[in-house]
């Protein structure tokens, strides 16, 4: 008894610090608005003492709600509401059509809807910090923009920042069934549940949008471009309906993937042929009665012609010809079509990687105003490393947009630490040299090159159920770096890894500086342990899970790993020179010569651009089997030291997610041996060479790794 009464205080004050403990599960991403250190918070507080606001709107209420939980959080009080700054320290919050912020002589014209203004000024006398959007979405950036001033620990006494994004539709993707499962997905379940919507709304639907909002997303497709033509159906259009409406004071519009067929799946024709004028009428009153549900709608999706899906060449047609069908349906509501690049059908060519570029480059010119090529930022399918789409830069009279893969189908899924920013700023800022050297893929698509008003960018969602959102902790980097490239993707990978670990776990600078270089070399370890040297799809068949250099059994030829590193005893590789398939030809001539040139190029792609003798002399001297072994293994060991760093960083953030962080790196590590271990025995095996001795050696014999299998890895 006595003891119970004595542990009794004891577990009440454990009790009231275990609530903020448990908290950090993930679930509050990079908005966690944890309180500043007290040395900071007087300054902070003396700058935002009262938040001030002479406009009412649905998206400007969401920039005054956030900024009021966020500086409540971040400063411990909230601050004062008011329509006049009435004393030091006001946050003017606004658009161009505020008389407040009209009275303070602001330049607010060139801003568009979401760009805007935060600057310090002088109000009447009183010292005070505008943040006023071109439009209402300006201004809710504007105001992600200064808590995150804030929440990284920035000065924001004298403050000039002026801000436009590059791309006018900055979207997710989610490749999410109507069942709720997710392709690609390794997060749990979807986030929307078609089932109850729309009428239960998960309180996660605004958390979602929140977190989009704050990197500047002002889109998201929200079922899979493996589409089911029920998502047309009035019953899914009153859900996603729904969704608009949860997302719509956020900014965010929802667009949907429109399965092609449709016209005869749920139309009741007998043909979906996009020449056929009841084909044609069919969609327009589609889009019609989509905009009925969703006045805002952004548009369709559209996968055609590709690994199986409907599309306009089943009748003889162009993608052109689908493309303009769907885009004059959707033309009077102004909506746009997102016409995917990614399609390889019809038999198997020399080379897959090359047919996209083909089918486009031949219809450049022919599509209408409001459509937009959709084009994976690789010619191949979201590799660890590939190069640039060379659509990029060469498709010239069409709009052009970038999809890249924020799920990570084939860098190790959940539980691989691959941080995406790294490889986005490598192709976003790839030299395409055309029309001229000098031209990184990013200007060829933000409109600045080819004079294109609409420009757009897409990241296949990783988002799901899991409380991290995200499949595991760093997967969220991924997330934030995607949104905060679609907005400018001229900033840095590594300031933007270090502005999320900064928001996601703390400003402390002996964290950060492992932390980033970590996030900064991870890409390549991870490229360096599963495919060295430009190899490419070595994954296992179907979920793509691990390692299996070795497929040879799919039903097309370009599903086998085997058809993409072609080694034998002799070589390995594919030659896509002009020995081989010319795919390199694909390229501004400059770019080719260097591609197709080894003791020129970066070797990174060696395998991906040549077919090579095993003992072809590489850059370092070493022979290409001596190179590719000394590459796997420091992937693996990369995985190793990846460990061991966040390891040594226990106590900087709170014990579960390191604790979650830590196991999963252990994953990640025990993976990274296996990939390398199971891809050096088996080249070894094809090419007769043995492992270098001076190299660890396997750890199991072939025959034990080509027997492992995973009948439910997730995803598909
Ligand atoms: C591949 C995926 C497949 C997608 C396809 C696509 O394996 O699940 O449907 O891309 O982008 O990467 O359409």
């Amino acid at each position: 008894m006595r003891l119970l009464t004595l542990l009794t205080p004891l577990a009440a004050l454990w009790l009231a610090f275990a609530p903020a403990a448990q908290a950090e599960d993930g679930y509050d991403l990079w908005l966690r608005y944890h309180p500043v250190e007290a040395e900071h918070a007087e300054d902070y507080r003396a700058a935002a003492a009262a938040l001030v606001s002479d406009e009412r709107g649905e998206v400007l209420d969401s920039a005054l709600a956030e900024l009021e939980r966020g500086l409540t959080g971040l400063l411990g009080e909230a601050p004062e509401r008011s329509d006049r700054a009435s004393s030091d320290g006001s946050l003017i919050v606004g658009t161009a059509s505020s008389p407040l912020i009209g009275s303070l002589g602001l330049d607010l014209s060139d801003l568009g809807e979401d760009g805007y203004v935060i600057r310090s000024v002088d109000a009447d006398g009183q010292r005070a910090t505008v943040i006023a959007g071109g439009g209402e979405t300006g201004a809710l950036y504007g105001a992600f923009h200064y808590l995150r001033l804030i929440q990284t620990r920035q000065d924001v006494a004298d403050l000039d920042i002026t801000e436009r994004p590059a791309f006018g539709v900055r979207m997710l993707n989610h490749w999410d069934n109507l069942d709720g499962t997710v392709e690609r997905g390794y997060a749990g379940f979807s986030l929307w549940d078609w089932h109850k919507l729309p009428h239960y709304l998960d309180p996660r639907y605004t958390d979602y949008a929140r977190a989009n909002a704050s990197l500047g997303i002002n889109g998201t497709a929200v079922n899979n471009v493996n589409t089911d033509a029920l998502s047309l159906t009035p019953q899914y259009l009153e859900k996603a309906a729904a969704l608009a409406d949860v997302f719509r004071p956020w900014g965010i519009r929802l667009y949907l993937s429109a399965r092609f067929s449709a016209p005869v799946e749920i139309g009741g024709l007998d043909t979906a042929d996009p020449l056929d004028p009841a084909v044609a009428a069919w969609w327009a009153d589609k889009a019609a009665e989509v905009y009925d549900y969703i006045p805002d709608f952004g548009g369709f999706l559209v996968k055609a012609n590709s690994e199986g899906q409907p599309g306009p060449q089943d009748y003889g047609r162009t993608h052109a010809d689908g493309a303009n069908m769907l885009a004059a349906a959707l033309e009077p509501h102004g909506g746009i079509v997102l016409w995917r690049a990614f399609v390889y059908d019809e038999g198997v060519p020399v080379d897959r990687v090359a047919q996209s570029y083909d089918e486009f480059m031949a219809l450049d010119g022919q599509f209408a105003d409001n459509v937009i090529i959709q084009s994976k930022n690789g010619p191949l399918d979201f590799q660890p490393r590939e190069p640039f789409h060379p659509l990029f830069g060469a498709m010239e009279q069409t709009p052009l947009m970038m999809e890249f893969q924020i799920t990570k189908e084939y860098l190790g899924h959940a539980t691989h630490l691959a941080y995406m920013g790294e490889l986005y700023e490598e192709t976003l800022q790839w030299d395409t040299m055309r029309p001229e050297p000098g031209t990184p893929v990013a200007r060829t698509i933000d409109g600045s090159v080819f004079g294109h008003e609409l420009t757009a960018i897409a990241g296949v969602a990783n988002t799901g159920t899991d409380r991290n959102w995200s499949g595991s902790q760093f997967n969220q980097a991924n997330w934030h770096a995607f949104g905060r490239l679609a907005w400018n993707p001229d900033l840095a990978a590594r300031d933007l890894a270090e502005e999320w670990a900064r928001m996601t776990f703390t400003n402390d600078a002996e964290f950060l500086e492992p932390v980033v270089d970590m996030m900064m070399t991870s890409r390549e370890t991870v490229a360096d342990y599963m495919t060295p040297l430009g190899l490419h799809h070595l994954m296992n068949a179907s979920h793509h899970y691990g390692p299996a250099p070795w497929v040879d059994f799919r039903e097309r030829e370009d599903w086998n790993n085997v058809y993409f590193h072609r080694a034998d005893e002799t070589a390995i590789g594919f030659d896509r020179t002009a020995s081989g398939s010319d795919q390199v030809s694909q390229y501004a001539p400059e770019l080719a010569e260097v591609f197709s040139d080894t003791a020129r190029m970066d070797e990174r792609l060696l395998l991906w651009f040549h077919r090579l003798e095993w003992d072809f002399r590489v850059q370092s001297g070493r022979t290409l089997w001596e190179e590719m072994a000394q590459r796997y293994t420091e992937g693996a060991r990369g995985a190793t030291a990846m460990r061991e760093t966040w390891e040594g960083l226990e106590g900087f953030i709170d014990q579960r997610r390191h604790d979650e962080i830590a196991a999963f790196l252990a994953i990640q590590e025990r993976e990274a041996w296996w990939w390398r271990d199971a891809c050096l025995s088996w080249f070894s095996d094809i090419s007769g060479l043995p492992i270098p001795e001076d190299l660890p050696q396997p750890e199991h014999d072939l025959e034990y790794y080509m027997s492992l299998s995973f009948p439910h890895a997730p995803g598909i």
